[in-house]
């Protein structure tokens, strides 16, 4: 998808969850762009643990995802069928087909590094430069989970992680909040950006401030 073809799309609606810090109330703010066609509604503010419930493993039937203090366990009738791994800080997942090959994926972003322990939140070692996000795309194959896809260090860690058809081509599209590494204790949004699966990885088609986009 390239900018010209972004511009012809006249009204998109995303949701992004952004994922704050410090915040109970979840709070929905409007942002409108005046320089693109995305309009996407933020959910801001919600807390890092979450629970919610989808089919991953393409049976028709639902499994729970638990998100607490950083390590994401889905569960099936009770059971825990997957588990993410100590060294892991799971800041957000999403369930959606994120390489548009028709099944569901399991999206994570993930801060990891080599030296914290398994159970420091990520903002204990946030001046470690080691400590990065990244990007990770599972799905469920063979009764097991299997990597499809892991970034290395993002340029900018993601604050929060969304999938929707925003150019209405038919294929999803994965519309991220970005910070800055340097912003220690919370993920401050600083841009928005769209990215695309293709083939092996996420190409970025569009990027631009977040304060430019937000209109309350
Ligand atoms: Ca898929
Ligand atoms: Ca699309």
């Amino acid at each position: 998808m390239r900018q010209s073809t972004v511009i012809a799309i006249a009204a998109v609606t995303a949701l992004i969850m952004c994922v704050a810090i410090g915040f109970t109330h979840p709070t929905v703010i409007r942002l409108v762009s005046d320089r693109s066609p995305f309009v996407v509604f933020q959910h801001a503010a919600i807390p890092h643990d979450d629970a919610f419930t989808a089919d991953l493993i393409g049976d028709g039937r639902k499994e729970s995802f638990i998100l607490k203090d950083g390590r994401l366990t889905i569960e099936r009738d009770g059971t825990a069928v997957w588990r993410s791994p100590f060294d892991w800080w799971v800041d957000q997942a999403v369930v959606a087909d994120a390489d548009n090959d028709g099944s569901p994926n399991l999206v994570m972003s993930v801060w990891k590094s080599g030296d914290y322990g398994p159970s420091r939140p990520f903002w204990v070692s946030a001046n470690n430069p080691a400590v990065k996000n990244h990007l990770f795309v599972f799905k469920w194959e063979d009764g097991a989970m299997q990597a499809v896809w892991q970034s290395s260090n993002l340029v900018r860690p993601n604050c929060s992680i969304a999938f929707a058809d925003v150019d209405n081509d038919g294929q999803q599209e994965l519309v991220v909040t970005e910070g800055e590494y340097a912003d220690s204790n919370a993920c401050g949004p600083r841009f928005l950006a769209v990215w695309k699966w293709d083939e092996w990885g996420f190409t970025n088609l569009w990027r631009d401030s977040f304060a430019s986009h937000l209109r309350k």
